[in-house]
């Protein structure tokens, strides 16, 4: 079902993955209790070979969604459906780049080789740093034993987490996850603050718009250079642009694509790329727009917050604390009054 149904999904121009379109699939395919994300292993009911001759994944596996029916996130997830994503190592020296290898473990145990081309490629490798300021797309190589292989440069120590973004030959799409450690010394940022306007290598990309949680909302992504508007935009993987967002607090994963396709004659290449995206839950999501323009892909970043959230709970101020003290007594006027009691 998942298929059909992603594609449906794409043919209503609805280009919106949150935890795969698995999600959506999983959540009109199941019925009854939904089991818990870690669902029976899909290998139970695999009759042997599975070498993703499968179309359908297991009925019942739907590790896509949450006891309420809920379809999980996409990118939380280490493990999904019978599919496992196995890093060689998830220590990164940083400041130098090395290679990164991992695979994907499918519901037969060994390493998926069949994956099902994506936007322009059959795996989109997202790494990004844990305070959400780092962020890289990548496309790593797949050898013929199934090991995935990139350049992987992190800037500096920390937490990160990468993100693998695939359809496996004979399952649905999903984004799995797991965290990298880099060794050394780290002091976290400050949580982004909501921002609209990124700057990079001389181009300014405003965003109007906003996220409303559980509805599609739509985000126009306006490039200028220099105050004049960029109309040239290259395509890149199929499209003027790539918007990756990231929930603030789990790292929760959408890929969200843009309305109209290069050559569809309606969609002009630039100033503006129009995305809709829909957004689970509540909560400050990070933006990174992937953009092509004479021969380098750029990223610019932002900020939103979906929702209304409370005002931050108060702390004491000072004043506030000065209050809580106890009315000074005659005896505290005496420099060494607490010495006293
Ligand atoms: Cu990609």
């Amino acid at each position: 079902m998942n298929t059909p149904a992603r594609l449906g999904v794409y043919a209503l121009g609805l280009a919106v993955i949150f935890g795969g379109a698995l999600g959506a699939g999983s959540a009109v395919g199941s019925t009854g209790p939904a089991p818990v994300a870690d669902a029976r292993p899909a290998a139970s009911a695999d009759p042997g070979d599975g070498h993703g001759t499968h179309a359908e994944p297991a009925p019942g596996a739907t590790a896509g969604a949450t006891a309420s029916g809920e379809p999980v996130p996409g990118g939380l997830q280490v493990s999904q459906d019978g599919y496992t994503l196995l890093p060689e190592t998830t220590v990164v020296e940083p400041g130098e780049a090395r290679d990164f290898r991992f695979r994907v473990i499918g519901p037969d145990g060994r390493p998926v080789t069949g994956y099902r081309t994506e936007h322009g490629k059959k795996l989109h490798f997202i790494v990004v740093s844990r305070d959400l300021d780092d962020f890289r797309h990548l496309h790593p190589e797949l050898s013929g034993d199934g090991v995935w292989s990139v350049r992987l440069d992190l800037p500096g120590a920390g937490a990160y987490r990468a993100f693998a973004d695939f359809v496996p030959e004979g399952g649905g799409a999903m984004t799995l996850g797991t965290d990298l450690q880099a060794p050394g010394d780290h002091a976290p940022g400050a949580p982004p603050a909501v921002s609209r306007t990124s700057t990079v290598d001389g181009y300014t990309v405003t965003l109007e718009g906003d996220l409303t949680p559980g509805a599609s909302s739509r985000l126009t992504l306006k490039v200028t250079r220099d105050g004049r508007p960029v109309t040239d935009l290259q395509p890149y993987l199929g499209a003027y642009g790539h918007l990756v967002a990231l929930r603030a607090g789990d790292l929760a994963y959408l890929h969200v694509h843009p309305d109209g396709e290069p050559g569809d004659g309606r969609t002009a290449p630039g100033p503006e790329i129009t995305f809709h995206a829909e957004v689970p839950s509540r909560g400050d999501y990070r933006l990174f727009l992937d953009f092509q323009h004479e021969g380098t892909v750029r990223t610019a970043d932002f900020t939103l917050r979906a929702g209304e959230l409370p005002a931050p709970a108060p702390t004491p101020t000072s004043e506030q604390k000065q209050k809580q003290k106890p009315e000074p007594t005659p005896s505290a006027s005496d420099s060494h009054g607490d010495h006293d009691h």
